[in-house]
């Protein structure tokens, strides 16, 4: 099968480089390596050797290793050559590789092949696999840190932990199936019941604990939204410091979403600026506003922007009343520097001058802190949306378990219920993951990896 011969491919970034690194990987590469080398290489040493086209013509002195099966990356023989980084070199080398490994069949890899080798072969589980490929495009300290601590695991025992948990409670539940309810002790019913609630308390913590880490690695969206000409661009200038955004003395100057991003302790922050919030018969104002709800809508954190100097508290509750409920809401009075008397009520928010700059860093460690009691950085994990969805999916199966506890004793819906929260797991680790997820999954890596 196609699936199963040996692949090739450069594994370290195009372009021009001091060293570039080819990878092989496939079950036998003793043939090709006599083809390469005319000797069998031993494991795990490094080898010089030139590398000489099928003219014998040297194309570049290289270093090469050889892993042998199962001790590699890919659990398969593996031939690492360390070449120098042109990419004429490289592609040479590749070139010379697969004609003298035409008897063993050796092509180019896919995207992700080799990552998906290391899976299928057991080396790593699907969420380690995600893992390496979170630690090579991580955009801060703190996301790569926790790919690093998935890749070594962490995610994957606490998910093993959990299952190990539901099969014991299966195993006694389905011990029991063929007993009529009556003949159930209660000391078994209360151990039934105890186990689920260890399980969902356990389940609980990690969904709270993968929401947390999702914003550190997605990053977090913080909109500023309110009526028109409160100062929402002027905010988002000041706030990035860069003229992003235009002003102007004219309400409905935004229409479109506007958006910036800055690291606020290490966590990538998108501020998104968006059209000011009213009553409007004008066809692009109206969309712009519908835009505003959606970005609202998606937002982590949002500052609802109010003119300190022009209150309308009418459409101030319309706008605090329409966000949804999980959303973390900052009131922000700005135009401080122009106040009148300050005579008004601020202190459920927080006074500023997106002009002047009084209250900017008061805005900054307000946010700092939901940010980082969000995603402390200790612990959290690489995670992505299927892991939150599969492990709320497997949470609510245990819930429903748990109703079946209350008055009858159900144990076949008990039993079931257990085994469908036991997939939603072994979907996350990839025991029982279908082989379109695992297409979807590996195709989004690089060549290479
Ligand atoms: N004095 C003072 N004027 C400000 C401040 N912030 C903004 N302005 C002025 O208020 C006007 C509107 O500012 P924008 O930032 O465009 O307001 P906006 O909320 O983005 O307005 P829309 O895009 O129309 O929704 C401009 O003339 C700004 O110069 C401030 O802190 N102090
Ligand atoms: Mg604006």
């Amino acid at each position: 099968m196609l699936k199963d011969l040996p692949i090739i491919a450069i594994a370290t970034a195009h372009g021009s480089a001091g060293v570039g690194v080819i990878r092989i990987s496939g079950k036998e590469l003793l043939p090709l390596m006599l083809n390469l080398f005319k000797k069998e290489l031993k494991e795990r040493i490094v080898h010089y050797l030139n590398l000489t086209d099928i003219d014998q013509e040297i194309i570049d002195k290289a270093i090469v290793i050889f892993f042998k099966s199962p001790r590699s990356f890919t659990g398969e023989d593996v031939l690492e050559i360390q070449c120098h980084g042109g990419m004429v070199v490289q592609h040479q080398i590749i070139d010379t590789c697969i004609l003298k490994g035409k008897d063993i069949g050796l092509r180019l890899a896919n995207p992700g092949e080799f990552t998906r080798r290391a899976f299928l072969n057991g080396k790593i589980d699907l969420i380690q696999a995600e893992a390496i490929s979170d630690l090579i495009n991580s955009s801060s300290i703190a996301a790569a840190r926790s790919a690093i601590k998935t890749l070594s695991g962490s995610l994957s025992s606490i998910i093993n932990d959990i299952s190990s948990e539901i099969i014991n409670l299966r195993v006694l539940i389905e011990a029991n199936l063929d007993f009529p309810e009556e003949d159930i002790s209660n000391l078994q019913k209360k151990e039934i019941i105890i186990s689920l609630e260890s399980i969902k308390i356990k389940l609980i913590k990690l969904v709270s604990k993968v929401s947390d880490s999702l914003i550190l690695k997605n990053g977090i969206n913080i909109v500023l939204a309110g009526q028109p000409n409160v100062g929402k661009s002027s905010l988002l200038n000041a706030l990035s410091e860069e003229e992003i955004a235009i002003v102007t003395p004219l309400a409905g100057t935004t229409r479109d979403k506007v958006s910036s991003a800055i690291y606020i302790k290490g966590i990538l922050v998108n501020i998104i600026d968006t059209a000011g919030i009213r009553n409007s018969n004008n066809i692009i104002e109206k969309k712009g506003i519908e835009k505003s709800w959606e970005a609202i809508k998606n937002a982590d954190i949002v500052l609802h922007v109010i003119d300190s100097n022009k209150r309308d508290e009418d459409t101030e509750l319309y706008i605090s009343k329409k966000i949804p409920e999980h959303t973390h809401i900052i009131k922000i009075y700005n135009k401080s520097d122009i106040i009148d008397k300050k005579n008004g009520n601020y202190c459920d928010g927080i006074l500023v001058s997106s002009k002047n700059g009084n209250g900017l860093d008061l805005i900054k460690k307000r946010n700092t802190k939901k940010i980082t009691s969000s995603s402390s950085n200790e612990d959290s994990f690489s995670t992505r949306e299927r892991h939150y969805y599969a492990i709320k999916e497997a949470l609510e199966h245990i819930e429903v378990a748990m109703s079946y506890t209350q008055e009858n004793f159900l144990l076949d819906i008990l039993a079931e219920e257990l085994r469908l929260s036991h997939i939603e797991l072994c979907n996350i680790t990839g025991q029982f993951t279908s082989e379109d997820m695992l297409e979807k999954i590996f195709s989004s890596f690089c060549i290479g990896k």
